[in-house]
């Protein structure tokens, strides 16, 4: 059997921490891993298997003989090696935005849109963490019934701002119960130039904001959206809009999810049905029960979990529905080692001639 010499890039990170946790899971034969980062943290120590591996600072040559790259170290991180990776013959998983809407980077929801994977040319994108949540659950409904149009509120965890962000969230509680003024040098994103607290508070904003007044999250979502389903960033055969807003919750993005289907016969029943029976969708719906997703229970885990599923009693053949899901598993790592695993079970990993 081959094995496979795979680099994390960004292994020091929120998201990377999990894509090494997740890689020691998984069914991928690893012959040996090279964790990198940037120069500040190089000579840390991490562990793979309960073997020590010494964090190395990323540069061109550090992809020489590596066969499968997964990357979550920022867009201008990706940007700038990727093509370097490629260039040394690795076949690379990226988490940022750096090429997800590029035409030769297949953009990847497993077990939605896995048949993209055979066009790659080296780089394959993971979707942004909301739409791979809002994508996952909605892709049985749109097989069955055709989706029309899609209207999302995100409601997202601080995580996935990154453990800077994270951690400036935290020193802000910890100050409001003391009683003093918190910090907020970071949120709501830090290449922005205002920032405001987020502990106790709400931010309309993930992200830089594009001329339309859209946010470059919400943009994601919509056009990622597009080109999972569609394959077509700029289709029009279902309308799809969204309003991001950041939440002080740790882990775990919430979605407030409404829907309109092509096919009007759909019913409450069928949905719920459809839902429980998707791998990867676990139906959390009983009212009576009080039985509904949360962040809290779908923290570390790699599932989408799908409830409050009802219809727009003013709208035939619309719905609404509430998804959450781990950001930092099923929103990144576990759908990167996922696409990982389907290319070596396809036999994909590796660069073809172009
Ligand atoms: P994080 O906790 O801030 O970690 C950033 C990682 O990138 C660290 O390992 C850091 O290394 C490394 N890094 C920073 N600058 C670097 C450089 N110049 N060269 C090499 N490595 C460098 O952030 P995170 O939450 O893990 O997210 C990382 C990236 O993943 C984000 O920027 C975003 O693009 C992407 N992301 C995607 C999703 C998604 O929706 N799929 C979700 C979250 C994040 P040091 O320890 O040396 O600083
Ligand atoms: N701004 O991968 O801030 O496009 O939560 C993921 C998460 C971008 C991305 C965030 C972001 C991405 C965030």
């Amino acid at each position: 059997m081959k094995r496979y010499v795979v680099a994390i890039l960004g292994a020091t990170g929120a998201v990377g921490s999990r894509l090494i946790s997740e890689l020691e899971q998984s069914k991928i034969p690893v012959a040996t891993v090279r964790f990198l980062a940037s120069k500040r943290s190089a000579g840390k120590k991490l562990h793979f298997k309960n073997r020590e591996i010494i964090v190395e600072e990323a540069t061109p040559d550090s992809f020489s003989g590596v066969d499968l790259v997964l990357s979550s170290a920022g867009g201008a991180v990706s940007k700038k090696l990727l093509p370097e990776a490629v260039k040394r013959g690795a076949v690379c998983v990226d988490n940022t935005s750096a090429f997800r809407m590029d035409d030769q980077v297949p953009l990847i929801v497993p077990g939605v849109n896995d048949d993209q994977l055979a066009c790659h040319h080296g780089i394959i994108a993971n979707p942004n963490c909301s739409t791979i949540q809002m994508v996952a659950a909605l892709a049985p409904l749109h097989q069955r019934w055709g989706l029309e149009q899609i209207i999302v509120s995100t409601y997202q965890a601080v995580s996935g701002a990154g453990q800077s962000a994270w951690n400036e969230m935290l020193q802000q509680a910890q100050a409001r119960l003391n009683g003093e003024e918190g910090k907020a040098n970071i949120l709501p994103t830090a290449s922005d130039k205002k920032h405001y607290p987020l502990a106790f508070n709400l931010l309309p904003q993930i992200d830089v904001f594009e001329d339309d007044g859209y946010s470059h999250e919400e943009w994601k979502m919509i056009h990622e959206t597009k080109k999972i389903l569609f394959n077509d960033q700029d289709s029009s055969r279902a309308k799809v809009t969204a309003t991001c807003v950041r939440v002080p919750v740790e882990i775990g993005h919430g979605e407030s999810i409404y829907f309109s289907l092509e096919d009007k016969s759909a019913t409450v029943a069928e949905i719920r049905k459809e839902i429980a029976q998707a791998p990867g969708l676990v139906l959390q719906d009983n009212p009576q029960e009080q039985l509904y997703p949360q962040p809290l229970s779908a923290a570390g885990k790699k599932e989408t979990f799908v409830g409050r599923i009802r219809e727009d009693l003013e709208n035939a053949g619309a719905f609404q529905m509430w998804v959450v899901a781990d950001n930092l598993l099923r929103g990144a790592a576990s759908n990167t080692v996922e696409i990982a695993e389907e290319l070596v079970k396809k036999d994909l990993v590796k660069v073809p001639n172009n």
